[in-house]
């Protein structure tokens, strides 16, 4: 499974206030210690509270930058904003997204086409979420033909069937899990399905546990990346454990230690 680090996010109050003082290190920290716990893909997104969205996500792009190639996912509902990051971050990043609504996809997936970007795409019209599996379809489907015509692979677009706080909304985890189920019968071959997991235990008292729960029940159902906490031990070591136990790597007794070799 694909894991994109989320700790770089101006929701939380460190990097807001390293992105308000420009203070590189805790940034770089951060960036760091998310590569060492295992994050394929580092999530860059400026935050609600970002006044100067073009100039912040500059800044956080060419810090992260500093000290790592690896490919980021530029997180902003702001076209200007996407494009600037991507054209900064540089090819094979990702573009953290579009919704379903057909002003969105317009905007955003020549933006991709143009850097060479994988494509996010949450299952969200202009309805809103659907609360069952076959609204979140029917949406994927759109996303998934609309893809097509600006000639972006479906093997490149992650379907995001958004997960929600199951606090407030308890009914959607297991529609989550059905659309990660049958997204990938859309098409052959099929796009891909991804979370941003930790929405699902938001104002909840015990976060790690019911993360690492659904991210295991989601992988059953065939999740392909996870936007996550690399720094959760737990977390990882549940999603190496649920790997191994699906058959996606060969069984040795240091199995948790040689995936996170490699
Ligand atoms: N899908 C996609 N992208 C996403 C999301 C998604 N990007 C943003 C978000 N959801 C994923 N990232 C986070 C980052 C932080 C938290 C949850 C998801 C989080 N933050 C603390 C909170 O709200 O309690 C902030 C407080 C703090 O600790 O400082 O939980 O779904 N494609």
């Amino acid at each position: 499974m694909l894991v994109i680090g989320e700790k770089i996010n101006g929701m939380f109050k460190n990097i807001r206030e390293a992105i308000q003082t420009k203070n590189k290190s805790i940034v770089q920290d951060i960036a760091k210690k998310q590569l060492e716990g295992g994050a394929n893909v580092l999530d860059v997104n400026v935050g609600p509270a970002s006044a100067k969205q073009l100039d912040d996500m500059q800044w956080l792009v060419e810090t992260v930058r500093e000290i790592t190639a690896i490919p980021l996912a530029i997180d902003t509902t702001k076209p200007d904003v996407m494009e600037m990051g991507l054209r900064l971050a540089g090819p094979g990043c990702f573009l953290n997204s579009t919704t379903g609504e057909e002003e969105k996809l317009n905007a955003f997936l020549p933006i991709a086409k143009k850097y060479n970007s994988k494509v996010i795409a949450l299952t969200i019209d202009k309805s809103g979420i659907p609360a069952h599996a076959e609204g979140r379809l029917e949406i994927a489907a759109n996303i998934v033909a609309k893809a097509m015509e600006y000639g972006i692979e479906a093997s490149d677009l992650y379907i995001d069937a958004v997960i929600l706080p199951v606090n407030v909304a308890q009914q959607h985890s297991p529609a989550v899990l059905e659309t990660i189920k049958q997204c990938k019968m859309l098409c052959d071959p099929a796009p891909k399905a991804i979370l941003g997991l930790s929405n699902v235990s938001q104002g909840t008292n015990c976060r790690a546990l019911i993360d690492r729960t659904f991210l295991v029940m989601a992988l059953t159902c065939g999740l392909d990346a996870a936007i996550c906490n690399p720094m959760d031990k737990d977390l990882m070591d549940a999603m190496i454990t649920a790997e191994l136990l699906l058959g996606k790597n060969i069984y040795c007794d240091s199995f948790l230690d040689a995936r996170r070799r490699h």
